[in-house]
């Protein structure tokens, strides 16, 4: 397994960030730039010594394009890294350069596109070229107010260091700051490897959430279909093949399997807390009882509760198998899934109630989906 963990440094054109790592990894690796672009490509770096590598990438620049260019490679690695497994990277060096204090906030706000996927990636602000020691604490003062007003979207970076790679010429002054990053990375580096499993748990739940919720859109839709046909059966026998095919394309997503007793338990147990819950029966004749509703056609409500009820069977199915998925139920006793799918079926016909009594009991089957989705 790769023990190594990776840092991402980034910053502005020209801030320091291939001087910086030539510094950090004692070598000459990285191609420094004098008057232009000095890394055109994401590229990592590594030596024996250190138990992290470090990766340049193209700086910011200012002009707004330029940015929005470098901020999506940063962020489409990120990404890449939490879903297909490839390496991820473990912690941000973000470089702002000490000399050119005008743009620091402007430079810092990049952090909240690069940030958007993960939040809580630890990030160091190295302050590049602080020639000066005396101006250290306005510097340092100047990252964290910046911070102030973005941290509920970015967080709070885990410290500032000022840092000189090496003197101008003809100064007497000493390289510093190395040393110290060094050390508060590694000290770093443990709780950062376990924000980043954290991270990519987070990061497949979230898509897997997102594919079961598309997927109980587009049966909620069929239902909707299928109760608007006027056929004198009880809705909740056409119903049930459309459920549990939803169900199980659900309990697919979330990798259970089929065959598996349990699973198969799980899915009767939504079905049936779905056809006797009292909290959609309620609702439902609450929904009858809406102004106008008397006069839509019979096939039209069918339409409108049929719809509903899948949307809430599916909205119930997402939150029980991620239960399941996560390992977070009791699997003696599973009356706790009746709560849900009664919570679930409850809400989705109180959402499409309040829509028709706000339209005078109007409605088209084919919009309470757009409504139901709607958060
Ligand atoms: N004297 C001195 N010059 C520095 C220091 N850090 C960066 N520079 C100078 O600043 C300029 C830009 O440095 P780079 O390391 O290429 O900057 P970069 O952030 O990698 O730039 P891009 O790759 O274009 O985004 C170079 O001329 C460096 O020599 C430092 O600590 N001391
Ligand atoms: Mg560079």
């Amino acid at each position: 397994m790769d023990q190594k963990a990776n840092i991402l440094v980034l910053g502005t054109s020209g801030a320091g960030k291939s001087t910086l790592i030539n510094a950090v990894i004692g070598r000459e690796v990285a191609k420094v730039g004098y008057g232009k672009h000095g890394t055109e490509k994401m590229q990592a770096y590594e030596s024996e010594d250190l138990s992290f590598r470090l990766i340049d990438s193209r700086g910011f620049d200012y002009s707004f394009w330029g940015t929005q260019k470098t901020v999506k490679d940063m962020s489409d690695w990120m990404k890449s890294g939490l879903r297909d497994k490839k390496p991820r990277i473990h912690m941000l060096w973000f470089c702002v350069d000490a000399t050119s204090k005008r743009f620091t906030a402007k430079t810092l706000k990049t952090l909240e596109y690069v940030k958007k996927e993960w939040k809580d990636i630890p990030t160091i602000v190295v302050l590049t070229k602080s020639f000066f020691p005396a101006e250290d604490k306005e510097n340092i003062e100047m990252v964290q107010e910046t911070f102030r007003k973005m941290a509920k979207r970015t967080g709070r970076p885990v410290a500032i260091i000022p840092v000189l790679a090496y003197p101008p010429k003809g100064m007497e002054i000493l390289p510093r700051g190395i040393e110290e990053l060094i050390c508060v990375t590694e000290e770093n580096l443990d709780s950062a490897f376990k924000d980043s499993d954290e991270a990519v748990r987070r990061y497949d739940l979230k898509c897997k959430k997102a594919n079961a919720q598309a997927l109980t859109a587009v049966s909620a839709s069929s239902a909707a279909v299928v109760g608007a046909i006027p056929i004198g059966v009880p809705d909740a026998v056409i119903l049930t093949p459309l459920e549990t095919g939803l169900i199980t394309g659900i309990s697919k997503i979330y990798g259970m399997n089929q065959k598996d007793d349990f699973t198969k338990t799980i899915a009767s147990r939504i079905v049936e807390a779905g056809a006797v819950s009292m909290a959609a029966k309620a609702a439902i004749n609450q929904l009858k009882l809406v102004p106008g509703v008397a006069n839509l056609a019979a096939d039209v409500l069918n339409a409108i509760v049929a719809g509903t009820i899948v949307f809430g069977i599916g909205e119930a199915s997402v939150i029980v198998m991620e239960k399941v998925y996560v390992g977070d139920i009791d699997k003696e006793n599973l009356d706790w899934i009746n709560g849900i799918v009664n919570s679930k079926m409850g809400k989705a016909v109180a959402k499409i109630t309040e829509i028709m009594s706000k339209n005078n009991g109007k409605i088209k089957p084919k919009e309470i989906i757009e409504v139901l989705v709607k958060k």
